[in-house]
C-alpha cells in the first residue's frame, strides 16, 4: 500500500507568533531578528518583508537598509517554544506516527488516518484549520508517499498552502525544480552541482549514480536517490538520548575534597533520577574533571551489572574522582558526571537481589519526595 506522508510548515513562523499576539502587526513586513546567540541576524521575515529581498540569516543592518518602513522585533523564545508545543500538540491528535523537525514543522505518516476524512486532502485542511483556529497560525501541508517529496512540495506551496503529489507523479514533479530546492543541497552543492551542468533536479537524477557517489560521497547516494523520488525512511520519533550528563563548574577554583564529593553526590543523584525518569539502567558511568589550568580529565568505568541506583552511580564516580585526584592533585573548576550505555530495565535475579531492591525502593521514594518538595527536600548523608 502506499504511504501517506505529510510535511507540515508554519510559515514566517515567529514573526506569526507576534502577529497573532498582536494583530497590529498582521498584513505589514515585520521582522524578528536579535537572537542573543546569532546577533543581528534576520531570524524570521513576514511574507510582506520578503519582495524587499530579506531573508533568514541576513544581518538586520542590511535588512533595515533595504525595508526602512519593516517592524523589528526582538526574538521572544518562550513564546515560540509554547506554540511549537501546542502545534506538536494538535499534530499528534491526528496521527501517532509524528516526527518533530525543529519547532515549527513535522512529518506525519497518516496512512489508514485519512479515510475517516474522505481523502488526506481533507484531513489536511481539517489540521490547519486547528492550528488556525488554536494557534492563529497558518501552515502548509505537503501530501506524497515519501518524505523528501511531501517536504518539497510543502516548501513550494508556502504561505498558507496545500500540495498534494499523488503516487507515481513524485519524479515528474521534483524533474524541473531547481535542484537547490531538494533537502540536503546546499549552496556549495548546489555549486559544485552547476560545474557539473546540473542544475534541476531532474538532470541531478539521471546522472549515472557512480558519477554523484565519486563526487560527493555518501550525500550523493542520498541525494541521487531523492532526486529520483525515491526515499524509504520512515516517519519516526526522535531517537532517546544516549546519554545523559550534568557538570558544574565552581564560582573559585578548588581542591576541597569534601566540597568535590558533595557535589559530584548531588550530581550523581541528579543523573540517576533522571534515568529513572526515563526507565532506564546505565552501564557505563564517565567522571569529568576540569583543572584551573583547563586540562580535562575523563574517565570512564564500565559497570558489572546496569544500573539506576544513586548509590552505584555516585560510588563509581568517587572512585574515578579519587583515582583522577591521586594522579594530579591541583585545584578544579569544573566537576561533571555522564551515564552512557543506557539499556531499558531489565530484572536480573542474583544473590544481593534484595539489596537491590531496597536500594531502589529507597530511590523511588526519595525521588516522590523531592518531586514534591523540591531538589534539596532530601539529603543522603552517606552511602
Ligand atoms: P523556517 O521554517 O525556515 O522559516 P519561517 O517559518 O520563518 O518561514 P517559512 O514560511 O519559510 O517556513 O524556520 C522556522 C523558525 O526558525 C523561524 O521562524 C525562525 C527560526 N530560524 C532562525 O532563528 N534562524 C534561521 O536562520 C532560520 C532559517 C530559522
Ligand atoms: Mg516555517
Amino acid at each position: 500500500m502506499a504511504r501517506c506522508i505529510f510535511h507540515i510548515d508554519l510559515d514566517a513562523f515567529f514573526v506569526s507568533v507576534e502577529q497573532a499576539l498582536d494583530p497590529k502587526l498582521k498584513g505589514k513586513p515585520v521582522i524578528v531578528g536579535g537572537d542573543p546567540e546569532r546577533r543581528g541576524v534576520v531570524a524570521s521575515a513576514s511574507y510582506e518583508a520578503r519582495p524587499f529581498g530579506i531573508h533568514a540569516g541576513m544581518p538586520l543592518s542590511k535588512a533595515r537598509r533595504l525595508c526602512p518602513q519593516a517592524i523589528f522585533i526582538q526574538a521572544n523564545f518562550h513564546r515560540y517554544r509554547d506554540a511549537s508545543a501546542k502545534f506538536m500538540t494538535i499534530l499528534a491528535d491526528f496521527s501517532p506516527y509524528i516526527e518533530p523537525l525543529g519547532l515549527d514543522e513535522a512529518y506525519l505518516d497518516v496512512a489508514g488516518y485519512e479515510e475517516a476524512y474522505g481523502a488526506s486532502r481533507q484531513l489536511a485542511l481539517a489540521i490547519k484549520e486547528r492550528i488556525y483556529k488554536e494557534l492563529r497560525l497558518t501552515a502548509s501541508v505537503g501530501i506524497a508517499t515519501c518524505k523528501v517529496v511531501a517536504k518539497v512540495a510543502s516548501a513550494l506551496c508556502k504561505p498558507n498552502g496545500l500540495l498534494e503529489i499523488t503516487p507515481g507523479k513524485e519524479q515528474a514533479f521534483l524533474s524541473p525544480l531547481p535542484v537547490g530546492k531538494l533537502p540536503g543541497v546546499g549552496k556549495k552543492t548546489e555549486q559544485a552541482l552547476k560545474g557539473m551542468n546540473i542544475t534541476t533536479i531532474g538532470e541531478l537524477a539521471s546522472v549515472p549514480l557512480e558519477v554523484v557517489k565519486g563526487n560527493f560521497g555518501a550525500l550523493g547516494l542520498v541525494i541521487h536517490r531523492h532526486a529520483n523520488g525515491i526515499d524509504d525512511r520512515k516517519v519516526e520519533a526522535p531517537g532517546e538520548p544516549k546519554s545523559i550528563s550534568q557538570q558544574i563548574t565552581f564560582s573559585q577554583d578548588t581542591l576541597d575534597l569534601h566540597f568535590l564529593k558533595a557535589n559530584l553526590r548531588k550530581l550523581c543523584e541528579e543523573v540517576s533520577m533522571e534515568l529513572r525518569c526515563q526507565d532506564k539502567q546505565t552501564r557505563c558511568v564517565t567522571l569529568k574533571l576540569r583543572y584551573a589550568d583547563f586540562k580535562t580529565i575523563s574517565r570512564q568505568v564500565t559497570l558489572k551489572e546496569a544500573s539506576n541506583a544513586n548509590q552505584v552511580i555516585f560510588t563509581t564516580a568517587l572512585q574515578l574522582l579519587n583515582k583522577t585526584l591521586t594522579q594530579r592533585a591541583k585545584p578544579a573548576r569544573l566537576i561533571g558526571v555522564k551515564v552512557s550505555n543506557l539499556v531499558g530495565k531489565e530484572r536480573q535475579l542474583h544473590m544481593f537481589d534484595s539489596e537491590i531492591e531496597k536500594m531502589e525502593r529507597l530511590n523511588r521514594a526519595m525521588d516522590q519526595i523531592r518531586r514534591k518538595y523540591g531538589p534539596t527536600a532530601i539529603k543522603t548523608s552517606k552511602i
